[in-house]
């Protein structure tokens, strides 16, 4: 590998690192070639048993990865879901797993209220607003990627 390869890699190092450790800016985490940001978890409600996390899952590399699978010390199950409308009930919505979530080569999926969700059941404790959770993913290629996620009651719907 040439000099100038190697300094091109540190530089691209440090400057992720710039990113991730700016004022007001979302935890980041990056693990060969998939960049993972805004992670949140919803705050308990009352003595629920489930909540959701969301995320984007943004692929940098030419090959488009799955996520196959998820886990959080904190619950019995992790799985994703989708959210859509209840056919024939307006205003309802209900939701499905999605199986693996294909995450395209140079793209990526936004995981938020009101669309895909990683759904955590079986809830062991009470997530507590301002809390963090590990949430480890599965990707196909990438492998696994541990990621803290911030608790919170209050979670945007929409892109910030
Ligand atoms: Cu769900």
């Amino acid at each position: 590998m040439s000099t100038s390869r190697i300094l091109a890699g540190l530089l691209a190092a440090a400057g992720l690192a710039l990113a991730a450790s700016g004022a007001g800016a979302d935890p980041q985490v990056e693990a060969r070639g998939v960049v993972i940001s805004e992670p949140v978890v919803r705050a308990s409600i009352g003595k629920a048993p489930n909540s959701a996390a969301y995320l984007v899952i943004a692929n940098t590399t030419g090959v488009a990865d799955r996520l196959l699978s998820a886990a959080c010390a904190c619950a019995a199950k992790v799985e994703a879901h989708e959210s859509h409308p209840m056919a024939g009930m307006p205003g309802m919505m209900e939701m499905s797993p999605t199986g693996p979530v294909v995450i395209p080569a140079h793209g990526s999926v936004a995981f938020r209220p009101g669309g895909k969700h990683l759904m955590l059941t079986g809830l062991k404790g009470r997530l507590a607003d301002g809390g963090s959770q590990v949430i480890t993913l599965v990707f196909e290629h990438a492998g696994r990627i541990s990621v803290d996620f911030q608790v919170r009651s209050k979670i945007a719907a929409e892109p910030r």
